[in-house]
């Protein structure tokens, strides 16, 4: 008999929205850890979707279906991280402003960075997806941010941070901190956009922008 993990698994990949939300609640209610159980049931699952949309065993619309899913399991595991969360909120780290690039809406995992980043004590503006260099510029002066984070889903999309970087230093200079993050970007592209920073998942993004408030703050 397969159990509940696996199930949730097979209920992503199946895009079935409903079994989602109740293998999500059940998990939950069972007593596991939110984040370890979308490290083991939804990266897999994310896996195996983009695997048969790559193929062309999976079309647009059985891709929308598993996305519509995987956002109903991270949204329901993310909440109760953030609830679990708040006490840690008291003494606020900083101030992180995070988006996806233009031409790009692909948000499931910029989501998740936002809340770990939340529970982690910082202050989160998420101002969306699609964002052009001007509007991350704007948003960032309106907030007064520290930090400014971007992310980007496609190898097309990812050259819009590089767009978006040196925009920013065109208008600011270094006055905001700039990382960088998103399945297809690594360090070494990082480095060549002069980003501030890279992570490869949301654990590792909390580490960098800790890292980066504790190195300005001592200087
Ligand atoms: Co799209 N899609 N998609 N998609 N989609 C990918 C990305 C793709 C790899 C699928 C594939 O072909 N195998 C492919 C891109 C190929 C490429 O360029 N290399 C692709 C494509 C081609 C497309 C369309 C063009 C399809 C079409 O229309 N023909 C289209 C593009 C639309 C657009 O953006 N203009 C499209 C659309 C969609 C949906 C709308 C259906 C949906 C998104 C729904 C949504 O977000 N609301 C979708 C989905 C779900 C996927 C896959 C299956 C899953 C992405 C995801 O949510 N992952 C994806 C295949 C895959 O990844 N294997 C695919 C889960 C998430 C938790 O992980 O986003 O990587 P991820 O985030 C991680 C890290 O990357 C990191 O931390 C996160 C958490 O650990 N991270 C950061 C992310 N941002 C960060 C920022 C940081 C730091 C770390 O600092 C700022």
């Amino acid at each position: 008999m397969p159990n509940k993990t696996e199930e949730l698994r097979q209920a992503i990949i199946d895009g079935d929205e409903e079994t989602t939300r109740r293998l999500s609640e059940e998990i939950l209610a069972e007593g596991s850890d939110p984040l370890k159980t979308i490290e083991e049931c939804v990266y897999p699952a994310v896996a195996v979707v983009g695997e048969r949309f790559e193929k062309g065993e999976y079309f647009l619309t059985e891709l929308m279906l598993s996305a519509e899913a995987m956002k109903v399991a991270v949204d329901i595991f993310t909440r109760k991280m953030s609830s679990e969360g708040k006490s840690s909120a008291i003494n606020k780290r900083g101030t992180v402003l995070l988006g996806t690039v233009k031409g790009d809406v692909h948000e499931i995992g910029k989501n998740l960075v936002a809340t770990m980043m939340k529970v982690n004590g910082f202050d989160i503006y998420d101002a969306g997806k699609d964002l052009s260099p001007t509007e991350f510029l704007e948003k960032a002066d309106q907030v007064n941010a520290d930090i400014i984070g971007l992310s980007a889903l496609m190898t097309n999309t990812m050259l819009r941070q590089r767009e978006t970087i040196t925009y920013i230093h065109e208008k600011r200079g270094g006055k905001y901190k700039i990382i960088v993050g998103g399945a297809p970007t690594t360090q070494g592209w990082a480095e060549e956009i002069g980003a501030d920073g890279w992570a490869p998942d949301a654990p590792s993004a909390v580490a960098l922008v800790k890292n980066l408030q504790e190195k300005s703050s001592s200087h």
